[in-house]
């Protein structure tokens, strides 16, 4: 703790003790989820393994100490869906999505990090059945534990799973997962409860004394607020009192150039405030189209798998002052944590054994330098100690995550405002070197025939918004096709889109062009297919930008549609205007229909759509005949 100075003139002390309490730490993770990494496996080499380098690698970038994944639900999940390994009772492909190659990339780099993983959606047999169904089923657990199979195949070894993300909880579902967790040979499995808001787990917990015991850990989502400063990162005592390690299980979504400085705070306070042993970033890498939700929220951006451009910034560096010195199951020293006078705070930890420690001090909200004397005790080294400093007020990456000589307890130090510093005695530590190549546009012409995708797989950029497209043979006519394949509706997450829509291409660069593809419609005529073009965001139950409807009965629309408001127009759970509201469904969006007008397509026959854009002309086509020009100015 921070001693009075005697004088004025004597330097605020801290005082690491190897004696002293302090709660095991269980690392530092980020969130690859709602189809969050989506582009990055369509990255070329070199420039995709260098990215994992800087995500995974020790002494490389972040060296996180967690990844966290999404189990698909076929079902939007925020700048996407990802999908699921088990659509039916009788389905299982352990080897869809990226979320598995993920992982063994991570654990390539890295054999010590944890995997953590938890649904945002599942698919529709899994669920209630509800009006509002939820997860809460004795099928939804078989399908959870056939997940944990899929892993095991993959020799992924889980760590910890989670319920419903934001779904809040049910106790005697979290008992029953429990228990078939051991059945299944998962014991060493940790349940993690519940992964919403406000500790109001605790309350149904404390209610229910089966549901405590079947929780090892209590996550909660953004304790430090929500697209805010991050500046406390309380927990309630009765969290505290539980016996049990408390984790910040997702934070962030912040751009990982602004959202450095509030991410050095919500590394540090979430322990300071609310004794929380991990935070928990979402996204790990900002890897899907830029035009949708929460652009560039993540430690990374890489968004340009055309261009292999990718962008390593001031959050990664960030994230490695904690995590390239110290490791999951280091202990906090309780004698050195808190906040800095003139503005900031620290938190210290040592390895099991003494034989290292390292102190992380932030000094974002400081205004004028201030000096710090640091002493050891209780068995800690005594020795020289290494300073590592991130100047997170400079937009130089030079100043980041650099080397800064060494200092000896007893030392004053002075610290600069705005930087994050790293004191340590051990070694390893390194900043990657790679550079990313310049961003360009896709070129086009761009088409794809999808020859060169295998049968089941996603193509390359196409990136599902809701439901699942797959490359399947055609039916009909020769070649591949992509095929929607999702017919049952999934429990879905938090009001997001409901409707099977995919995307592809450049959408922050191409403004004049025309799109096309052929469509053909199955079943009994009640269907629809739509070409969508100049789309620029997605939010709750709308895609904006311009639509081309042709249905099975014979009518065709051309409509725009528009989201009001910002992405951040959404319900906190913790508003009573939202209560029963879904968090995302208050955005007003608005549909307006262009042109319309009949023409026979019918099912089973091949038709060709197509949409020309030219500043805010816009034709549509259907068989090369043009079915209407108009001008619509909304996403011109
Ligand atoms: C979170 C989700 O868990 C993430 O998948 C991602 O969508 C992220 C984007 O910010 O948001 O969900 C939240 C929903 C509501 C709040 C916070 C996070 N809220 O209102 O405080």
């Amino acid at each position: 703790a921070l001693a009075c100075p005697a004088r004025a003139a004597a330097p605020p002390q801290v005082t690491l003790d190897g004696a002293a309490g302090g709660r095991v730490f269980d690392g530092v993770g980020a969130l690859s989820a709602g189809a969050s990494s989506r582009l990055l496996v369509d990255y070329p080499e070199p420039q995709r393994s260098r990215i994992l380098d800087y995500l995974f690698k020790p002494g490389y970038g972040a060296a996180l100490q967690i990844l966290k994944v999404e189990i698909g639900g076929d079902t939007n999940s925020t700048d996407g869906a990802e999908p699921s390994h088990m659509r039916t009772p009788s389905d299982l492909n352990c080897d869809r999505g990226y979320e598995w190659w993920l992982m063994e990339q991570a654990k390539a780099r890295n054999p010590r990090i944890k995997l953590s993983a938890l649904q945002w959606g599942a698919p529709g047999w899994t669920g209630s059945g509800d009006a509002r169904p939820t997860v809460w089923t004795d099928r939804n657990i078989d399908y959870l534990i056939a997940w944990l199979g899929c892993a095991a195949r993959h020799h992924l070894h889980i760590d910890y799973l989670g319920g419903w993300n934001e779904g809040y909880s049910n106790g005697d579902w979290f008992v029953r997962l429990h228990q078939a967790l051991r059945e299944h040979g998962y014991g060493d499995v940790k349940v993690v409860a519940d992964d919403s808001f406000n500790w109001d787990v605790l309350q149904p917990m404390a209610a229910n004394p089966a549901f405590a015991a079947a929780v090892d850990v209590v996550g909660q989502h953004y304790v430090c607020g929500y697209l805010s400063d991050y500046l406390h990162c309380p927990s309630p005592a009765a969290a505290q009192a539980l016996g049990k390690p408390l984790h910040a299980s997702e934070q962030g979504s912040l751009p990982y150039d602004s959202g450095a400085a509030p991410l050095a705070r919500a590394l540090s306070r979430p322990y300071i405030d609310g004794a929380m042993t991990s935070t928990i970033n979402w996204s790990l890498i900002a890897s899907w189209y830029d035009t949708m939700p929460f652009q560039a929220s993540g430690l990374m951006g890489a968004n340009e798998p055309w261009s292999g451009a990718y962008v390593a910034g001031p959050s990664l560096w960030a994230t490695a002052h904690t995590t390239q010195f110290t490791e999951p199951g280091w202990r906090y020293v309780d004698s050195a944590k808190g906040y800095l006078d003139g503005g900031g705070s620290y938190v210290a930890l040592r390895s099991p054994d003494s034989r290292d420690y390292s102190l992380i001090a932030e000094t974002i909200d400081a205004t004028a330098p201030q000096r710090l004397r640091f002493t050891v005790t209780g068995g800690l080294p005594d020795g020289p100690a290494t300073v590592w400093s991130s100047d997170l007020s400079s937009g130089d990456s030079r100043r980041w995550f650099v080397r800064a000589g060494t200092v000896r307890p007893g030392d004053t130090l002075t610290l600069a405002p705005g930087h994050v510093y790293t004191l340590t005695t051990t070694h390893g530590q390194g900043k990657g070197r790679a550079v990313s190549p310049p961003p360009a546009p896709l070129r086009l012409p761009y088409r794809d025939g999808f020859d060169s995708s295998a049968v089941g797989s996603a193509p390359r950029y196409v990136s599902d918004l809701d439901g699942a497209f797959e490359v399947a043979p055609c039916d009909g006519r020769p070649g591949r096709c992509l095929r929607q394949v999702i017919g049952e509706q999934p429990v879905w997450w938090n009001g997001w889109l409901r409707r099977p829509v995919t995307i592809v291409g450049d959408l922050k660069s191409w403004r004049d062009y025309e799109a096309g593809v052929d469509a053909r419609l199955d079943g009994d005529g009640d269907g629809w297919v739509e070409l969508l073009g100049r789309v620029d965001g997605q939010w709750a139950d709308a895609v904006s930008g311009i639509h081309l409807r042709v249905s099975g009965r014979g009518d065709w629309q051309l409509y725009d549609e528009n989201l009001q408001g910002q992405d951040s127009t959404l319900c906190v759970p913790s508003d009573p205007a939202c209560a029963g509201v879904e968090a995302q469904s208050r955005r007003p969006v608005q549909r307006r229909t262009l042109a319309a007008g009949r023409t026979p397509v019918g099912t089973g026959t091949w038709h060709r759509l197509r949409l020309r854009f030219s500043g805010d002309q816009v034709t549509a086509f259907l068989d090369g005949r043009r079915l209407a020009q108009v001008v619509s100015s909304a996403h011109a």
